[in-house]
């Protein structure tokens, strides 16, 4: 059934003409921007649709623990592994609330584990790129995170009322997490030609995977047109990319590094940068599994499955138990 629920949906958009009775009028809430809640008549490609965004964005949040997770234990000093300990936990539980918003679509978390871990669902290409030094784990902050928060703060006001609110509180941690990679990234920057060398090096190779986590171009993107009029998109993957290059390009120009896109200069008549697109050739092909670390990833999150299984069934042994007990003694 779950792999259904989260198939893409592909269909045009609806003009009015051809909306039944009760999708125009859930048309006309979503267009007067009152919040859709779980119980509310909603279309069955609104709820596909939603359930396929908000568990891979679940996804991306638990696998996105694994690139970062790999240096707690290596971080420079103390202070700089008790933050980074925390944003990971941060992202676990971002995941959490995201999985909660996806069960009240009527899917279970489990179901959704399962299209995880058996390749049906997808989480972002990004966490498919390794993390090979510490200025990578700069770099994941100020660009990673950057270009989540990019893409999360539209999504507040997003038509469904749990995503919403689920980003909401989601936000606010990120802008700490993309402040605490910059600051990486300043202090390697100012650091030895060494340390100045690795930020660099993080940048060219971090840039265009955090151009891709946007999505592919808005002429190629099956779902922003659908996704856009039920406003469960309120920006589409171009617009969005562009925000994020034009605030991105004066903060590695204060931190005296160079974006690796010869390409790149200001527009004065758009009002924003020219820059290079990323390729999509590598994008399409690490969403196919073929990114340097797909393998190693979705392996990662099978053992951690794995191992966890005698926790569950302790857990609903437990539950089994202290049922019958009640049943006896009523
Ligand atoms: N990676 O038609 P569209 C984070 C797929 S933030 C993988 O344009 P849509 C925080 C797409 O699913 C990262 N797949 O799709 C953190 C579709 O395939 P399908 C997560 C991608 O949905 C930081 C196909 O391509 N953020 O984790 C990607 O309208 C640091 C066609 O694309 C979110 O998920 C991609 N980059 O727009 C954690 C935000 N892009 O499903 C730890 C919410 C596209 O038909 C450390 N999501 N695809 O088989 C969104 O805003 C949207 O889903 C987009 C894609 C914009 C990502």
């Amino acid at each position: 059934m779950y792999a259904q629920m989260i198939k893409s949906t592909g269909e045009g958009v609806k003009s009015r003409d051809e909306m039944s009775p009760e999708e125009a009028a859930f048309q006309e809430k979503v267009d007067a921007d009152i919040k859709i809640e779980p119980r509310d008549w909603m279309p069955e490609g609104y709820r596909k649709t939603l359930i396929r965004q908000i568990g891979q964005h679940a996804h991306s949040e638990i696998v996105g623990q694994l690139p970062e997770g790999n240096w707690i234990t290596r971080a420079p000093t103390l202070e700089r592994k008790m933050i980074l300990l925390a944003k990971v936990q941060d992202e676990a539980g971002h995941g959490l609330y995201l999985y909660s918003a996806a069960e009240t679509l009527g899917v279970t978390r489990d179901e959704l584990t399962e299209a995880l871990l058996t390749g049906k669902m997808k989480y972002s290409s990004i966490f498919n790129y390794p993390t090979l030094n510490w200025a990578d784990i700069g770099a994941v902050g100020w660009l990673v995170d950057g270009a989540a928060i990019m893409n999360q703060v539209p999504l507040q006001r997003t038509s469904y009322g749990p995503y919403s609110r689920a980003m909401i509180r989601i936000c606010k941690e990120e802008s700490f997490h993309q402040r605490q990679g910059y600051d990486i990234m300043m202090k390697m920057a100012q650091g030895t030609p060494e340390q100045k060398k690795m930020a660099q090096d993080a940048l060219n190779r971090y840039w265009y995977p955090s151009l891709m986590m946007f999505g592919p171009s808005d002429a190629e993107s099956v779902h922003s047109a659908q996704s856009m009029a039920w406003k469960i998109k309120v920006n589409t993957n171009d617009e969005l990319r562009q925000k994020f290059v034009d605030q991105t390009v004066p903060q590695a120009e204060y931190l005296g590094l160079t974006v690796p896109d010869e390409n790149l200069k200001w527009n004065e008549e758009k009002g924003g940068h020219d820059f290079s697109e990323p390729d999509w050739t590598e994008f399409f092909d690490v969403l196919k599994g073929n990114g340097p670390c797909n393998t190693d990833r979705l392996n990662a999150r099978v053992k951690a499955w794995e191992d966890g299984e005698w926790v569950r069934d302790g857990l609903l042994a437990h539950a089994e138990k202290k049922a019958a007990r009640k049943v006896a003694a009523e």
